[in-house]
């Protein structure tokens, strides 16, 4: 039995698409799992609200409440961890989650905390991806699921896609496109986790 938990900072469409594929693939009767909570540190995260009406419990956590990120992180993995239980050990998915996590949080979490990014891993770890992409003059892009180790961006690869960068692309138009294949490929990467 697993408890997935999701971090989200904005629209959660990631965290939507493994909501949507755990119902849709009975991931309760195959996996014995399910999303037990998605937390936000912005109380303003368009994903909150589609979370609620599909009946998970929803926490906020500030980070600019707490003065150092050693307090947050203490803070957050304690309402991650009213999610697990010895016979469900919580699932950490960080869905559009836009705080670094300290080395201490994230060894709590070891082999069970993932993200996705949206490059091609080892290329652009960090912010603003697409644009450096295009910068660069990529031909390709594409996006990452990884396990989250303390070196930002640098975990083990579990799952990538890859999509052209057309003529004409924006941060935004490569974005978009890159988006649509996350959704397919984190809920596929989170099942394969699932089944371990
Ligand atoms: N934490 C660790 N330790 N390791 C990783 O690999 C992590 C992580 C936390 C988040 C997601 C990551 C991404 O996919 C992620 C991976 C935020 C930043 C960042 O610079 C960088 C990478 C990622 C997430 N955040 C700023 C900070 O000071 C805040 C930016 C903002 O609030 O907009 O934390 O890209
Ligand atoms: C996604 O493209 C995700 O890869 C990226 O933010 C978007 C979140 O969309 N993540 C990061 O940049 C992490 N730093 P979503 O909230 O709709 O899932």
């Amino acid at each position: 039995m697993k408890n997935i938990v999701i971090l989200i900072s904005g629209g959660g469409s990631n965290m939507a698409a493994i909501v949507n594929t755990a119902k849709r693939d009975h991931w309760a009767e195959k996996y014995g799992a399910r999303v037990a909570a998605v937390i936000s540190n912005k109380a303003d995260a368009g994903g909150l609200a589609f979370a609620r009406e599909h009946g998970i419990p929803t926490a906020v956590l500030d980070h600019k409440a707490f003065a150092s990120r050693e307090a947050f992180d203490a803070a957050l993995m304690a309402l991650i961890d009213q999610h697990d239980t010895p016979d469900r050990p919580v699932l950490l998915v960080l869905a559009g989650f836009m705080r670094i996590l300290t080395p201490g949080f994230v060894a709590h979490y070891a082999g069970r905390l993932t993200n996705i990014h949206p490059s091609l891993l080892p290329a652009f770890a960090g912010l603003h991806t697409q644009q450096r992409a295009l910068d660069a003059g990529c031909k390709f892009a594409g996006a990452t699921v990884h396990l989250v180790t303390a070196e930002l961006d640098h975990g083990p690869i579990l799952a990538q896609a890859v999509v052209p960068v057309l003529p004409g692309d924006t941060a935004d138009t490569l974005a978009a496109r890159v988006l649509t294949q996350e959704h397919l490929i984190y809920p596929r990467a989170v099942a394969q986790l699932l089944q371990k």
